[in-house]
């Protein structure tokens, strides 16, 4: 049986109330949430929760195909899904109004529930969820009565209902979304200073991640660190909000001329992916100073050779930040073939704003306080004689590499374990050499080898353990590294001022 022309027509429009409706609804969930909560935009939590349930084989087969567009085909495939369980939902409200309005309420109700579930969400991440809801179901019901009245109204004729009503009813409630839709949008990116750009696919990738220690034992940290928990350390109250499309780069002083990039000058250079440890200068032995990431950025020399720097006589790079924080790097240890670089994105995102959005420099084997600028905007090529940067008037060392060290994630110093196997963890670092062993002492006997975590990269600091047969009493446990040249870790106690801390942790604990 063929269904008449004006049924099918029928069906059409009703699906399209359903989208409609659930459109305005998202919109004005995105606008509330960018006010309370922006992450828990309907449409966000729910990308979020399927990005974090996608298995990693085919979250890295959709970055192979769709590259930094990933987030973007992800995040239009949920909206596609929910459109179509929308235009459903209108369909059944055409004959079935309460179970349409139910349907529509309760696609609200699971971004709702999942926004709840996202890691740190608190009740508050509800309220999105709800106005979706509310302004979903009420623009369906009204958009029925709009439609009724066309119907059974006065200007209802062969052209089924009231054109002008319906067009008036959908093209306001169209209008209203887009507004919302775009006011949301702004107010995030106001707020949040707009840090959702697209990175550019590494022209040299990084190779494939391995598994860390911390799945098997826990209290170890993980082998990389979640972006979140990334230490950070800088001289600011409040952390800038950089404007990617007017920023700049200018790289000037004793160049052969001076050069000024845009972030998409910079993008479209070669761009690398490196595994490397950072490391602060302040951070006490066993201190919490420190974190891993992958970082995707253009080699700092490719930058530098865009001004010409063959003839120059500068001796430091003074890196400036967009509020004119200095920060000096020995030009040689920076150009000697170690993976320097201007740093965009950090675990395959965009930097945050707190880790110096929209770039930064990054240099393997160097505290970040003599190399890890900031939202930098210039680098300056002159002498250490003719310019000094903010630490350097501070009397901080000028060339200062990250000391060979250490450190216990676990058992925490003071804490109670239970006789029998204890795992003894942590991590080691000897950026640019690499960890070749760590070892671990109980009650000052000798030292015993630790085992290690994979190798990433000498750049990368090494997670270990040591399984420990504890007995009742209180103990004692030191550790200290030995990287691949042979040296080992100092137990010549040093404070962080004026070049890094040195010296063992040694921690006490109770075993009961
Ligand atoms: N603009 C700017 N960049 C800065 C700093 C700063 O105060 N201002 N602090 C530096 C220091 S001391 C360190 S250890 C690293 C820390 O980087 P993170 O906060 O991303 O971990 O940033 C460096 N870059
Ligand atoms: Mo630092």
């Amino acid at each position: 049986m063929q269904t008449p022309p004006h049924s099918r027509s029928r069906t059409l429009r009703h699906a399209a109330y359903g989208v409609l409706a659930t459109v305005v609804g998202l919109a004005a969930a995105h606008l509330v949430a960018a006010l309370t909560v922006p992450s828990a935009s309907p449409v966000l939590a729910v990308g979020s929760t399927v990005i974090d349930l996608t298995p990693t084989p085919l979250k890295e087969w959709a970055i192979r195909q769709f590259g930094s567009a990933d987030k973007l085909v992800l995040v239009g495939s949920v909206t596609v899904v929910v459109l179509l369980l929308a235009a459903v939902a209108g369909i059944v409200a055409a004959k079935r109004e309460t179970v349409g309005l139910l349907i529509v309420v309760g696609l609200a109700g699971v971004a709702g529930v999942l926004a709840v579930l996202r890691p740190g969400a608190g009740p508050f991440d509800l309220v999105p969820a709800l106005v979706a809801a509310a302004v979903a179901a009420t623009s369906l019901w009204w958009l029925h009565r709009v439609d009724d009245q066309g119907l059974t109204g006065p200007s209802s004729g062969v052209d089924g209902p009231s054109r002008r009503g319906v067009v008036l009813a959908t093209g306001g409630l169209a209008a209203a979304a887009v507004a919302m839709g775009a006011l949301g949008r702004w107010v995030t990116s106001y707020r949040l200073g707009g840090t959702d750009i697209a990175l550019p696919v590494a022209t040299d990738p990084a190779p494939s991640f391995p598994q860390g220690l911390e799945q098997t034992y826990d209290g170890i940290s993980p082998l990389r660190t979640p972006t979140a928990d990334f230490y950070r350390v800088d001289t600011r109250l409040t952390v800038p909000t950089v404007d990617v499309d007017s920023w700049t780069l200018t790289i000037d002083g004793d160049v052969d001329q001076e050069v000024t990039l845009t972030f998409d000058d910079l993008a479209a250079m070669r761009t690398v992916e490196r595994d490397i440890t950072l490391t602060c200068v302040s951070n006490e032995v066993g201190g919490p100073y420190i974190g891993s990431a992958r970082w995707l950025g253009v080699p700092l020399a490719d930058v530098l050779a865009k001004a010409g720097i063959d003839s120059t006589k500068a001796d430091q790079i003074l890196s400036i930040d967009v509020d004119g924080m200095t920060i000096s790097t020995p030009l040689d240890v920076a150009l000697d073939g170690r993976d320097a670089l201007i740093a965009i994105g950090m675990n395959g995102e965009p930097l945050p704003r707190t880790h110096g959005f929209p770039a930064r420099m990054v240099v393997p084997g160097l505290y970040g306080f003599v190399s890890a600028c900031k939202w930098i905007t210039k680098m300056t090529l002159t002498t250490y004689d003719a310019e000094q940067a903010y630490w350097t008037e501070r009397d901080w060392a000028i060339d200062a590499p990250i000391k060979l060290s250490s450190r216990i994630d676990t058992p925490k110093p003071l804490s109670d374990s239970k006789a029998g196997t204890v795992v003894v963890g942590g991590i080691a670092w000897a950026q640019g050499v690499g960890i070749e062993k760590v070892e671990v002492r109980i009650d000052g006997e000798a030292w015993k080898p630790a085992t290690l975590g994979p190798q990433v990269t000498d750049d990368y600091w090494r997670q270990w353990y040591f399984e420990w047969d504890a007995s009742p009493g209180q103990h004692f446990i030191a550790c200290r590294a030995t990287n691949k040249d042979g040296d080992v870790q100092s137990d010549v106690r040093m404070t962080p001022f004026p070049e890094g801390s040195s010296g063992l942790q040694e921690i006490s604990v109770n075993v009961e």
